[in-house]
């Protein structure tokens, strides 16, 4: 399978980084037919085009330099779409996408269906456990803040996992201690685990709850390019003093029909003949969007 790694330094277009997020999807469903375990694929696709927005034009980061102290960091709060993460960073030239699908699940493979900073250089941040993420992120800006450092701390998030207490915590402390230089993404794809999610939750009205807090809010379709690149380029200065949420609309299981808004692809395997079917249904999709 092809890669068309983004070079460093050269910030792709729009359409380049679309062709990008259709290459994510297409070695996403590879892996999800080839593994023989569950892959968290529908979280996986509604957050495909968010990641590739920011591995391979947002955020200021070097395959071949991973330790240099400038780099923005990211911290993927929802740990389960690991592989979407590891593949995104894979077309950005941090892994190699055959080792992923070679060793991903395995025992002792640095490719775990959550993410491990210990195993994987150029991951910063353990996860899994939701609700996590965004308490890190604020600490690491803080520290960022504290060594003088003016890069940026993203961190993805799931809608479901905003239910979590300590995500409003951090909310809050982000803001007490005016940290401009963090960047929360929403993937508001409306789907937990096994519900949508306003049947468990009242998330609505959703924007208005991070603005509560003082944040500056952001609101864009999560699926489309031009408006995530325009997102980041909106973004203020990481030394001004309020942090950033980016909410994206998005769908659970984007760009496959028959995964798209249903609860049995929350985390799922693919056979050979869904696989084919899957890859039909990608290819559709796209030609849909280009007419
Ligand atoms: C603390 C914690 N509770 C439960 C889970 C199990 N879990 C994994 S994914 C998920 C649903 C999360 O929904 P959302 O954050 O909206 O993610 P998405 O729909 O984008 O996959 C749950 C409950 C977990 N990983 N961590």
């Amino acid at each position: 399978m092809s890669t068309q790694t983004a070079p460093v330094g050269a910030r792709p277009s729009v359409k380049e980084l679309e062709d990008l997020a259709f290459e994510l999807r297409e070695k996403l469903l590879h892996l999800c037919g080839t593994y023989e375990g569950a892959v968290h694929i529908g979280g996986d696709l509604s957050s495909a085009d968010i990641l590739t927005a920011l591995f391979s034009y947002g955020m200021k980061v070097d395959p071949s330099d991973i330790a240099n102290p400038g780099r923005d960091r990211f911290v993927l709060s929802k740990g389960h779409a690991a592989v979407c993460m590891y593949i995104a960073m894979a077309i950005r030239g941090f892994f190699s996408y055959d080792e992923i699908v070679a060793t991903y699940g395995q025992l002792d493979s640095a490719y775990g269906m959550h993410p491990c900073k210990v195993q994987l250089p150029g991951v910063e941040c353990s996860s899994g456990s939701l609700g996590h993420g965004l308490p890190i992120a604020v600490g690491m800006a803080m520290g960022a803040r504290h060594r003088g450092d003016d890069h940026r701390v993203f961190c993805l998030l799931g809608d479901g996992e905003t239910g979590e207490g300590s995500v409003w915590e951090a909310v809050m402390a982000a803001r007490s201690n005016e940290l401009g230089n963090v960047v929360a993404f929403v993937d508001r794809n409306r789907q937990l685990m096994t519900s949508f999610a306003e049947e468990r939750i009242v998330f609505e009205p959703y924007p208005d709850k991070w603005r509560a807090f003082d944040w500056n809010v952001i609101e864009i379709d999560g699926h489309d390019m031009s408006q995530l690149v325009g997102a980041i380029d909106a973004l203020p200065a990481a030394d001004s003093n309020r942090p950033t949420v980016v909410i994206c609309e998005t769908v659970k299981g984007k760009g496959v029909d028959f995964m798209e808004h249903n609860l049995a692809w929350h985390a799922g395997s693919l056979g050979a003949a869904d696989l084919e079917r899957a890859m039909a249904a990608l290819q559709a999709s796209r030609k849909k969007e280009t007419f």
